[in-house]
């Protein structure tokens, strides 16, 4: 018999080391580290032929993140952590048939989330049959069947849920979405979900687009870089190459952030050292430390210094926007006292910025989770849009908006139709393109499935790539949920804990990755994906597959749409032998990829079009940018609470935990630690490595989870920090950003007690 499967990683026990902070990020460790994770996982050959072939021209896309290629590659375009996603997916280890004969799926259960990853790569299908213990093997024909005849069977199509993690091609989903409409379902959730979706949403209703406005090249006519709520020197290392191009050019960089993170304040490119020069950049001009969540009262604040400091495109505003007196207005009305109190920052200092924004002829702004995962994340992001309007920092050469993004294809994967609420214009021409009809009813995004799953009204839960059990806000929630599904499927290359909290049935169906050869009917493939600028380039893996059993994405989704549909206006045996026919169909399907064949081939790829930034024109039903006006947030906090934000440490990709060290933060050895002020411990009496138990609070509803080690850092008052995914059992499934739905993984409301000995006062 089957016993429940633990839905939370166990920690790894390691004792905690607390080191002083590195200022510094780069440098020589970043490339000993790289080395050391290649070597170890895939020995010397393959290192250095993988390592080579990383978003070259002929290579494949870094799996790691969005960040855009130069045009001008060196040999060694990628960074430490891309390195260790590649690495860790070339690795030699196996999870093979005797692997799961051997580990039931309870014992796995209770193993670290790392100690799942460096099992290795999955090699086979496997099956979790009702009520049983073990996986056993199972044939690609008698797996595609069954899963078939599970969606087949259901009297409504919407009892079908089908989840996307960024990783996946831009053929595969197109594909993958082309399957899951001509089922009947917008059931489509991805990551995106919990990750940009507020910039999305903040900027498709104000500029007309969701996406950023800015080249790479932009960085080297800025005048002004903002950096807010981002973490680049960890999870974007190769932005801090172009921050430091933007600087000696004499751009001045603002670091927003409630941390000190490191990169920000110096930065060394690790080619620097072969070149023998050892000068470190100092990227960052400004450091602000806000308080989480107090970036809305820091932009009322900037706005306010550009009206009095004046430098107003007044033409731009006039000719191009609407909504600016009202929002200016409110900008007037907020007091300093206020800005000051919510966002934890002097007027002065945030004067000092202000003047230079104000005066700055080009202004571009980044960020990332910092602002999306709040629950004004849309606001926020729309205070943002609002500040740079004021001195038209949109449509000119080194000006314009920049949501980072965070998995390598996440943006090319909602270009090509991976989207729970797909707007009429896009759903006719797909419809014109595929020739079936798509239903209108908006499906779920990732917190209302899994709301529908707790409602018992999914019966089939399919996962293109991903870790949804761990990466979804309240853990435990969604255990509940996804115990309730009849069959879960996992598209996965890796192992982790989706494979083992499951449906009454589960299926593995182990797929190629991004560094491996693909090879079809009519011979060798590429694949394309889109970056973070909106790009679209292909990828080719070179690498041997590591193993014969695995298929490509778009090979599984044809196969399983053959076994569903007796009829279908796409024959999918046919478009899946030679990817060019795919891209043919998403010409015809999507606006944009004209002669997407012909110039995917091109050597950096084409560009998307983007009417902010071609053409200074907005897509909105006014045809103009709207300026947006917004109250301040609410950012009280009762006594005794405290705001926690859930963080990537450096040695992570999202849900799969590389190894226990925090390089740059000093930690490592323990993931179950919080981050707190050293004042806010002495207040309390504790010390460092003191345990606590986090309770978060929302709506009258409490969680609980024991065992945090303390650590004193460089954080606001009332402000503590933990990791992603240890802590998601403390983020209220309810909890979510208003307009995007996006659960506030940094912004969850806190107390904190002493789980032994060291008592408070
Ligand atoms: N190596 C590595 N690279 C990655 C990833 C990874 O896990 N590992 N993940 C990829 C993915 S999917 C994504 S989305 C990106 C994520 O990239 P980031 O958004 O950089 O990731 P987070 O660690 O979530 O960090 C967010 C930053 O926001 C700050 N922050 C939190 N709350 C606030 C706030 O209220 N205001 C401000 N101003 N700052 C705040 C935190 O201190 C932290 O520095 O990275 C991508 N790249
Ligand atoms: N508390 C909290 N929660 C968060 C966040 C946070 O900051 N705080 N961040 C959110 C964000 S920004 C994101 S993007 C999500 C991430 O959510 P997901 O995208 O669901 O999670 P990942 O950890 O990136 O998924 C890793 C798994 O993907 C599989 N995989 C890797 N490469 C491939 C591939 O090429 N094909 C296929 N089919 N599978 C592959 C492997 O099996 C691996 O175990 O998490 C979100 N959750
Ligand atoms: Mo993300």
């Amino acid at each position: 018999m089957r016993e429940q499967a633990r839905a939370t990683t166990p920690p790894d026990n390691l004792p905690l080391k607390i080191k002083k902070k590195k200022k510094m990020a780069a440098g020589i460790p970043a490339v000993t580290s790289s080395l050391k994770h290649g070597l170890q996982n895939m020995g010397i050959s393959r290192t250095f032929k993988t390592l080579t072939m990383v978003n070259q021209q002929q290579g494949f896309d870094c799996p790691g993140c969005a960040w855009p290629d130069p045009s001008h590659r060196t040999q060694f375009e990628f960074c430490e952590n891309g390195a260790k996603a590649v690495a860790d997916e070339a690795t030699k280890s196996r999870v093979t048939p005797e692997f799961f004969a051997k580990h039931s799926v309870q014992h796995l259960s209770d193993q670290s989330d790392r100690w799942l990853n460096k099992q290795g790569r999955l090699t086979h299908p496997m099956v979790l049959e009702e009520g049983s213990s073990h996986y056993t093997p199972i044939s690609w024909e008698d797996a595609l069947i069954e899963i078939a005849s599970h969606i087949n069977t259901l009297d409504d199509p919407n009892r079908s849920v089908f989840y996307t993690s960024g990783r996946t091609s831009n053929e595969a989903a197109f594909l993958y979405q082309a399957m899951v409409r001509s089922i009947g379902t917008n059931n489509l959730p991805d990551c995106s979900n919990m990750c940009h979706e507020s910039s999305g949403k903040g900027l498709g209703s104000t500029i007309g687009i969701g996406k950023g406005t800015v080249h790479l090249d932009d960085f080297n006519h800025a005048d002004v870089i903002l950096v807010i709520g981002q973490n680049p020197g960890t999870n974007h290392p190769r932005m801090l190459t172009a921050l430091r191009d933007a600087k000696l050019k004499g751009a001045m960089i603002v670091h927003v952030n409630p941390l000190p993170e490191a990169g920000l304040e110096r930065f060394k490119h690790p080619q620097d050292y072969m070149k023998m020069n050892l000068a470190t950049t100092q990227l960052s001009d400004f450091h602000l430390p806000v308080k989480i969540g107090g970036d809305a009262a820091l932009l009322k604040g900037l706005i306010k210094i550009h009206d009095e400091v004046g430098h107003l495109d007044s033409d731009f505003i006039e000719n191009h926007t609407t909504g600016f007196e009202s929002m200016l207005e409110k900008a007037r009305d907020t007091d300093w006292e206020s800005i000051v109190q919510d966002s934890g920052l002097s007027r002065e200092l945030i004067s000092e910025v202000g003047r230079a924004v104000a005066k700055s002829k080009a202004t571009i702004a980044c960020w990332a989770m910092g602002l999306t995962q709040q629950p004004n994340g849309v606001a926020v992001i729309q205070e943002v849009v609002n500040l740079l309007l004021m001195g038209g920092h949109v449509g000119r050469p080194g000006a314009g908006f920049c949501p980072v993004r965070g998995h390598s294809n996440v943006q090319g994967d909602r270009t090509v139709g991976i989207w729970e609420a797909p707007p009429e214009p896009f759903i006719e021409r797909m419809e014109n393109g595929l020739n079936i009809s798509i239903p209108r009813e908006h499906g779920y995004d990732v917190v209302r499935a899994i709301q529908a799953m707790r409602d018992g009204l999914v019966d089939v839960f399919f996962c293109m790539g991903g870790n949804f059990i761990s990466a979804t806000p309240d853990t435990l929630a969604t255990a509940e949920g996804i115990r309730n599904v009849g069959l879960t499927v996992q598209v996965s290359t890796k192992l982790n804990r989706s494979h083992l909290v499951t449906g009454k049935k589960a299926i593995i169906l182990p797929c190629l990755g991004r560094t491996e050869r693909d090879i079809q009917a009519s011979g060798p493939q590429f694949v394309s994906v889109e970056n973070s600028m909106g790009i679209v380039h292909k990828s080719t893996g070179n690498l041997h597959p590591a193993s014969e059993h695995l298929k490509s994405e778009p090979w599984i989704v044809s196969q399983l749409s053959k076994h569903l549909f007796d009829t279908s206006p796409i024959d999918w045996e046919h478009i899946v032998s030679n990817y060019d026919l795919i891209r043919d169909l998403m010409e015809k399907s999507l606006s944009g990829f004209d002669n997407y064949n012909e110039r995917v081939r091109h050597e950096n790829g084409f560009m998307l079009p983007n009417p902010p930034r071609d053409s200074r024109s907005f897509s909105t039903p006014s045809g103009l940018a709207h300026f947006t006006t917004h109250e301040l947030p609410n950012v009280h906090l009762e006594p005794g609470h405290y705001v926690m934000m859930t963080i990537r440490s450096h040695d992570q990709y999202n849900t799969t935990v590389y190894d226990v060290h925090d390089r740059y933060r000093g930690i490592s050895g323990n993931r179950r630690i919080i981050l707190m002020n050293a004042l806010d411990m002495a207040k309390r009496g504790w010390r460092n490595r003191q345990t606590v138990s986090i309770t978060s609070h929302f709506d009258g509803e409490t969680r609980t989870a024991d065992g945090w080690q303390l650590v004193a850092y460089e954080i606001p008052r009332n402000n503590v920090a933990t990791y992603f995914p240890e802590a998601n059992v403390l983020v209220p499934l309810q909890s979510t950003a208003k307009d995007s739905n996006t659960p506030t993984s940094k912004w969850i409301d806190v107390t904190l007690s002493a789980s032994s000995g060291d008592e408070e006062e």
